[in-house]
């Protein structure tokens, strides 16, 4: 059954990025959204991803009224070229009201801020026809541990979380762990923690996570673990492939750019979990490399999912009647070999 499924790819208007990183500027130009809309249409594409400001710019100064205009609005655009809308995503790490952190900062006015924003995003989410909000929690970490109180910050999430369920009986909220950057320590480092969390709240079945290759990575965890984890509590409800080379910045590569079996292992967690038969995609959260030029701007996501599709053709030739014939003679040196000589090929 897993293996006739058809995948549905998905990427974010901040996926055609400009360039700039920390010590230089843009290298492209900025493009509009609906030319960001047209490329992913014509890369055949099913569905965006959408911060809330990706919907609907300058979203603080906006009422809700306007907020549901200009939502309604891009529902018809997207509608119009056959798109779907994945998720929201309220964007909680650029105001002045999250310097400190969104739902765990230590000033209430800015939790509540925080609470607001991301009711207005769960808005955002149903009138673009989807039931999953996606928290990255960028700054629900410290700089320095003593700054905040680690089990307050913790009963402070399940608050927020608490909040959300409540505001709307089918929203589904899907927690993106990572366990650094832009803070030192980020309290729900890994989807074993945003599993975990999801049990203190109002509603556990409706809090379930996403897993981003290059976060697990950063973790110092194996992407596939953390997908067969996920999926062992029927609970990965997004994923945002990409790769990343080692305990640094966040690469946000392309898809099996710094270590091909290590994706080719994700594709295998996945075929085997059966991801995608509950309408789920496939996201590529993938950035061009700075020195991208324009007119190459598209090949990180092609390339991406040309990767994943070659993988999934891997993955579903994959000799596992060998494979189990080595396992039982715990012959794990021939096994070894056989997975390089598999992704190699003749
Ligand atoms: C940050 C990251 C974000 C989220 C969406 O590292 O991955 O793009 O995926 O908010
Ligand atoms: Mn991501």
């Amino acid at each position: 059954m897993a293996k006739q499924l058809q995948y549905k790819f998905c990427f974010g208007p901040w996926n055609l990025s400009e360039g700039q990183d920390p010590y230089g500027p843009t290298t492209r130009p900025a493009q509009s959204f609906d030319w960001k809309l047209e490329q992913l249409k014509k890369l055949g594409f099913d569905a965006m991803m959408f911060h809330d400001d990706d919907a609907v710019p300058d979203i603080d100064g906006k009422s809700d009224a306007q907020i549901r205009k200009e939502t309604k609005e891009l529902k018809r655009k997207l509608d119009d070229a056959g798109i779907i809308a994945e998720m929201a995503a309220p964007r909680l790490w650029f105001s002045p009201m999250t310097i400190d952190g969104a739902y765990t900062s230590n000033d209430p006015k800015c939790r509540r801020y925080a609470i607001e924003r991301s009711l207005r995003s769960i808005d955002i989410a149903h009138y673009l026809g989807s039931d999953l909000l996606v928290l990255w929690l960028a700054r629900e970490g410290t700089y320095l541990r003593e700054s905040k109180n680690g089990r307050r910050s913790v009963e402070l999430l399940v608050e927020a979380l608490d909040k959300m369920l409540a505001h709307s009986k089918t929203i589904r909220l899907a927690i993106e762990p990572k366990p650094n950057e832009p803070m030192d320590q980020a309290y729900i480092p890994t989807i074993g923690h945003a599993l975990a969390i999801a049990q203190l709240t109002r509603d556990p079945k409706r809090v379930g996570c996403l897993i981003e290759s290059a976060h697990a990575i950063l973790a110092g965890l194996d992407p596939a673990d953390e997908i067969d984890f996920a999926m062992a509590f029927g609970k990965l409800w997004s994923l945002h492939l990409n790769d990343q080379n080692g305990l640094k910045f966040d690469q946000d590569k392309p898809f099996g750019s710094s270590n091909l079996r290590v994706a080719f292992n994700q594709v295998r967690a996945l075929e085997r979990n059966g991801y995608g038969r509950k309408g789920e995609c496939v996201c590529f959260d993938v950035h061009p490399f700075r020195t991208t030029k324009v007119e190459h701007w598209l090949a990180h996501l092609d390339n991406s999912r040309r990767t994943f599709l070659r993988l999934v053709e891997k993955s579903r030739t994959w000799n596992e009647s060998r494979a189990q014939e080595l396992i039982v003679d715990r012959n794990y040196a021939a096994l070894d070999q056989m997975a390089l000589e598999h992704l190699m090929g003749k």
